[in-house]
């Protein structure tokens, strides 16, 4: 017997984040847990991925700051293939400093991303002010934060107490789930993410390590798959976005199972 709540009953749940309950009912209504991480740099190619991957994905990641070309008329339009084809963007920025200067890279400087971004992300090193910073801004515009609990990376501090300890930070109303490499928390209200998946595990020269979709969702209890390089490199990328999609999907259907 499968004990655990569907994605759709994790939606309705009454103390879940309004965004955390978006995300789980666009997984369930595309069956996808598949989070494609667009890291190109040209605002061109990054909008045409977002409107090709689109229907395949619950969210899109960013990193704005690689974009050779960013204009905030880009944001617009990747906001507009967002509501288009029904997807979250999440901009990974990793926020790591005081409480008034993340406050200041969430909302301003040259990409404004508390506008255009539904989740951000964090680190938990500097202590509960990361959070205060950020939420001030993302709050009232409803938008929310990932806290890194783990990372995918060979040799990554992140582990044990540490992780612990990132977990006891999430009292805020403003974190609607983790970065990780398996499921750390049983309330269901929050979402796991694991980056560091391909089709075939091993690893990149430069310390990333990876694991199967079907390892981070059956296995490790994982909630989406977050995918660079299985998608990008792939030389039909709509294809490989498939693949990653369906290699994850039963869950939708059997749920967790063994
Ligand atoms: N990413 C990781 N590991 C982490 C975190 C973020 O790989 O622990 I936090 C990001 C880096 C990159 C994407 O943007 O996820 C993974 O890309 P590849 O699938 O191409 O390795």
């Amino acid at each position: 017997q499968n004990l655990e709540l569907s994605y759709a009953d994790r939606a309705k749940l009454p103390k879940i984040h309004p965004l955390a309950s978006e995300l789980l009912q666009i997984m369930e209504k595309k069956q996808s847990n598949l989070c494609v991480s667009a890291d190109v740099t040209s605002s061109e190619e990054l909008l045409q991925l977002a409107d090709c991957l689109g229907p395949k994905i619950c969210m899109l990641k960013t990193h704005v700051d690689i974009l050779e070309d960013y204009t905030a008329a880009f944001s617009e339009k990747l906001q507009a293939l967002a509501k288009k084809h029904n997807f979250l963007i999440f901009e990974d920025r990793k926020f790591a400093d005081i409480g008034n200067t993340v406050k200041h890279q969430y909302e301003g400087g040259l990409y404004q991303i508390s506008s255009w971004s539904h989740i951000v992300n964090a680190h938990a090193v500097p202590g509960p002010g990361v959070l205060k910073g950020l939420s001030a801004v993302g709050k009232p515009l409803g938008r929310g934060c990932l806290l890194i609990a783990q990372m995918s990376s060979q040799g990554s501090l992140a582990t044990g107490e540490y992780t612990s300890a990132v977990m006891a930070e999430e009292q805020s109303d403003f974190v609607i789930g983790f970065i990780c490499v398996s499921k750390l928390t049983k309330r269901p209200e929050f979402i796991h993410m694991t980056p560091g998946v391909q089709l075939h595990a091993g690893g990149d020269v430069l310390g990333q390590q990876y694991t199967t979709p079907e390892d981070v969702i059956y296995s490790k209890g994982s909630d989406v798959i977050i995918v660079g390089r299985g998608v990008l490199e792939a030389s039909d990328r709509l294809t490989a976005a498939e693949a990653y999609r369906k290699s994850g999907s039963d869950v939708f259907i059997v749920g967790r199972g063994g």
